[in-house]
């Protein structure tokens, strides 16, 4: 039984003066933090595809990870342990979500009616785990990039008929998600761009997109599915050049196809890196478009430039993002998931739980320092007063619908004066983050 291979392990808690490594030391799921527990704050959930499916490959060796659900074929006894070791692992971490792609947990096939019934038996099985452990789904997904087929592309691909597989991969998967109770689907375009121009029409690709996108979200409503579609960007990585380059790109996009109050985007610390972006910057911009829904966390390496998917380690980097996220107003479908593997060498079960409680303590730091700035009140008033000449009488002139550019440039030609400077004080704002560190 592949659930038994965490048996030597107790079930994760908070225990600030453990001498064990396996505890919590700040992540305290029932601590109240600015009127929510940290629980309810945080929804995170573990993924299945890099901590139960991945074996520890990369570009130049074979799998490194001797796990039972990794022995023999990708038969079905195969998938259904790689399912129960899932749930057990989620359980033993007292995380409340999991987080899936289709293939993750079912066998390979290669027809379409057997693709169906082996993820519907994954499915039912899934069903069980979840009441039989008490983990929710947070989000659900179709691997639209895996298969040889989908190589120039899914929506995107030139072949309709690779638009039509794409779209029976992800009909299936969102009334699974549906149906297992998911808070959200997510739609990360894994090959959804161009490796070169030189053989690919944009505008034809643009436009299928778009209507594949229609198409979910239409199915979606079919369904009664009340959970959050969201897109996760990235610049690229397979393919050259991804559509879904950054969170701007996509509300564009949205915008362009009326879906901008249909979809939110799930945001990926190590894409926004990728991107020539700071993660805080993604949530900044989420928050700003009214468009934050999920996270993927993890983290990037600063010598190299590709998906390295670390897990979170840096309070400091952390703190910036939550500052984000609180003045999001936090998730309302979405969470944390740890979008995340351990490396290559570390390949004790041990490993699988120091990746993730180093993950979980790291957000809850960042929380509560978030926390302690928000609450303090010195840098939100700073910001506030920085910018409230725009609520007073001339900020709001500009804005009434009888202004011209004339009529606002008049106002400088009338006042005839230079404005006067001032600081932005990015040092001081530098401290305030600081000083937080040593607060809590
Ligand atoms: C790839 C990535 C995916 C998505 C789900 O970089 O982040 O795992 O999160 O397809
Ligand atoms: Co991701």
């Amino acid at each position: 039984m592949s659930a038994d291979y965490f048996a030597n392990f107790d079930t994760i808690r908070f225990d600030p003066k453990s001498e064990r490594d396996l505890a919590y030391r700040v992540y305290d799921k029932d601590r109240v933090v600015m009127g929510k527990r940290m629980e309810d704050h945080l929804r995170m959930a573990v993924c299945f595809w890099h901590t139960f499916c991945w074996p520890g490959s990369d570009v130049f060796g074979a799998g490194t990870f001797d796990r039972p659900w990794l022995q023999g074929t990708q038969d079905a006894a195969a998938a259904a342990a790689r399912r129960e070791a899932g749930l057990a692992f989620v359980e033993k971490l007292d995380l409340p979500f999991y987080c899936f792609h289709d293939v993750d947990v079912m066998e390979a096939a290669e027809s379409v009616a057997d693709f169906r019934a082996n993820f519907a038996t994954a499915v039912d099985h899934l069903e069980q785990l979840q009441a039989q452990t008490g983990r929710k789904l947070l989000w659900g997904t179709a691997n639209l990039f895996s298969h040889p087929r989908y190589m120039a592309g899914a929506a995107t691909n030139p072949d309709p008929e690779v638009f039509a597989w794409a779209a029976l991969q992800v009909r299936d998967c969102l009334d699974a998600t549906h149906r297992l109770g998911g808070a959200n689907y997510v739609l990360w375009g894994g090959r959804e761009g161009y490796d070169t121009i030189l053989n690919t029409e944009i505008g034809i690709e643009q436009d299928n997109f778009g209507r594949f996108l229609s198409l979910v979200v239409d199915h979606k409503h079919r369904i009664g599915f009340t959970g959050t579609i969201l897109i996760e960007p990235k610049p690229h990585e397979p393919t050259k050049h991804q559509y879904d380059f950054d969170t701007q790109t996509v509300y564009a996009f949205l915008k362009r196809y009326g879906l901008e109050k249909e979809v939110k985007v799930n945001i990926e610390a190590n894409h926004a890196t990728l991107g020539g972006h700071s993660f805080e910057h993604e949530l900044a911009m989420a928050r700003a478009l009214g468009i934050l829904g999920s996270v993927d966390a993890n983290r990037g390496d600063y010598q190299n430039g590709w998906d390295t998917d670390q897990f979170p380690n840096s309070v400091e980097e952390w703190t910036l993002a939550m500052l984000e996220f609180l003045r999001a107003g936090g998730f309302a479908t979405g969470g944390f998931n740890f979008d995340a593997k351990v490396r290559r060498q570390s390949i004790d079960a041990a490993d699988l739980f120091h990746g993730h409680i180093g993950g979980v303590d790291t957000i809850a730091q960042a929380l509560l320092n978030a926390a302690a700035i928000i609450e303090d009140g010195t840098l939100e008033s700073f910001r506030a007063e920085r910018y409230a000449a725009w609520q007073g009488e001339l900020g709001k002139s500009f804005h009434a619908d009888t202004a011209t550019l004339a009529s606002v440039a008049q106002h400088a030609v009338d006042s005839n004066s230079s404005p006067a400077p001032q600081s932005g004080r990015q040092e001081w704002c530098e401290n305030i983050v600081n000083r937080a560190r040593c607060s809590n």
